[in-house]
């Protein structure tokens, strides 16, 4: 039977607090989304135990992490919106996704050389296997499309290909989802090094801006964000990637475009340009902050919250594991 709307899933880990790379990347795309698709959206919670956690910095982000994503504009009467541990078919299908995904596929992911540099030589195999444990989050719910900031592509693409693969082996089961950029779908780099992506779990707290940070604490990051001495605000990834990426944000928060921003500052340096980019970031978070501050005091409204979407959720997602364990001979 053909659906009425498409399925959209996405999910963000509660491994930092959210930056604006996330937000303008990835989470701002998912709010419209909820007028025209059935929109299901995680906080993957299992993903962040990948690299260390500290228990109760973990518990209290994902909390955060709800309040949020209610805060940008998520509404639980449109969409799903839970915590992934709460719905234990995702590790269920991820065991038996991994009986069909190769060690040679997994090695090649990108993020999984990145991160697993960092942990030396006891490399855990929670990071090896997650965009297996991602596959399974996507498929369960029989997913159409995917919003991911840029970074998050090739994890899609082995998606399609671990389904794609499964329905070839047994018989058609799951749907092949396909990934979604939308309009703001730039990787947004580190403010400090323009060369790698802005991280939620940077070290340097001045290389990314947090969507709690302060008004002041946001001007302050922006005036040390690393530029260049060529002292031409102009859109050159190349030979500017700081003053590309500093573009990128304010052309996100104003919707100005690259010609547009280089006209309005023909002839002024980098401090004005730096300034007036914190200036729209403030301007885009200050009401966000505020429906947060709000939302974040009443844990009892968030476990709530938690508690009945994790309960929908976890209907759907039974009726296709339920399938899965037949074609690969479970009894039961
Ligand atoms: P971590 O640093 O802990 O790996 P992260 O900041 O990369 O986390 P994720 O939870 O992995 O964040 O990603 C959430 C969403 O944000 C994904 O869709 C991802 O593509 C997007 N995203 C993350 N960083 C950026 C960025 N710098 N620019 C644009 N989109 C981003
Ligand atoms: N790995 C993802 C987060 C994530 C996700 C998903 C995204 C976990 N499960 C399912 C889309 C669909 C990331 O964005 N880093």
């Amino acid at each position: 039977m053909e659906k009425a709307k498409k399925t959209v899933y996405s999910g963000i880990q509660p491994s930092g607090t959210f930056t604006i790379g996330n937000y303008l990347g990835a989470m701002r795309n998912w709010v419209p989304m909820q007028d025209q698709y059935d929109c299901i959206y995680a906080i993957a919670d299992l993903h962040a135990l990948t690299v260390p956690q500290v228990p109760a910095e973990l518990r209290k982000r994902t909390y955060e992490s709800v309040a949020m994503l209610l805060a940008i504009g998520i509404d639980p009467q449109k969409s799903i919106l839970y915590v992934q541990s709460h719905v234990p078919a995702h590790t269920e299908l991820t065991w038996l996704l991994n009986c069909n995904a190769y060690m040679g596929e997994l090695s090649r992911m990108t993020q999984y050389k990145d991160k697993s540099e960092r942990q030396g030589k006891n490399i855990r195999v929670a990071l090896f296997d997650y965009p297996v444990l991602m596959a399974a989050d996507i498929l369960l719910y029989e997913t159409d499309l995917v919003p991911v900031g840029d970074d998050q592509k090739q994890h899609v693409e082995l998606v399609r290909d671990l389904a794609g693969r499964f329905n070839q082996n047994y018989s058609p089961t799951f749907v092949l989802p396909e990934p979604y950029f939308g309009e703001s779908g730039t990787r947004l780099m580190s403010l400090q090094d323009p060369s790698r992506k802005m991280s939620k779990s940077d070290e340097n707290q001045n290389a990314y801006v947090s969507m709690t940070d302060q008004p002041q604490v946001i001007r302050n990051k922006f005036k040390r964000a690393i530029t260049d001495s060529i002292g031409k605000v102009q859109y050159d990834k190349t030979s500017q990637p700081g003053i590309a990426n500093l573009m990128d944000i304010y052309s996100s928060c104003t919707g100005r475009s690259y010609e547009e921003i280089e006209k309005e500052f023909e002839g002024k340096g980098y401090g004005d340009f730096k300034m007036a980019v914190g200036e729209a970031v403030v301007e885009v978070l200050e009401p966000i902050q505020q429906t947060y501050n709000e939302l974040i005091k009443d844990k009892a409204n968030l476990d709530n919250l938690m508690k009945e979407n994790a309960q929908k959720a976890a209907v759907r997602a039974q009726k296709v594991l339920r399938k899965v364990r037949r074609k690969v001979g479970l009894v039961g």
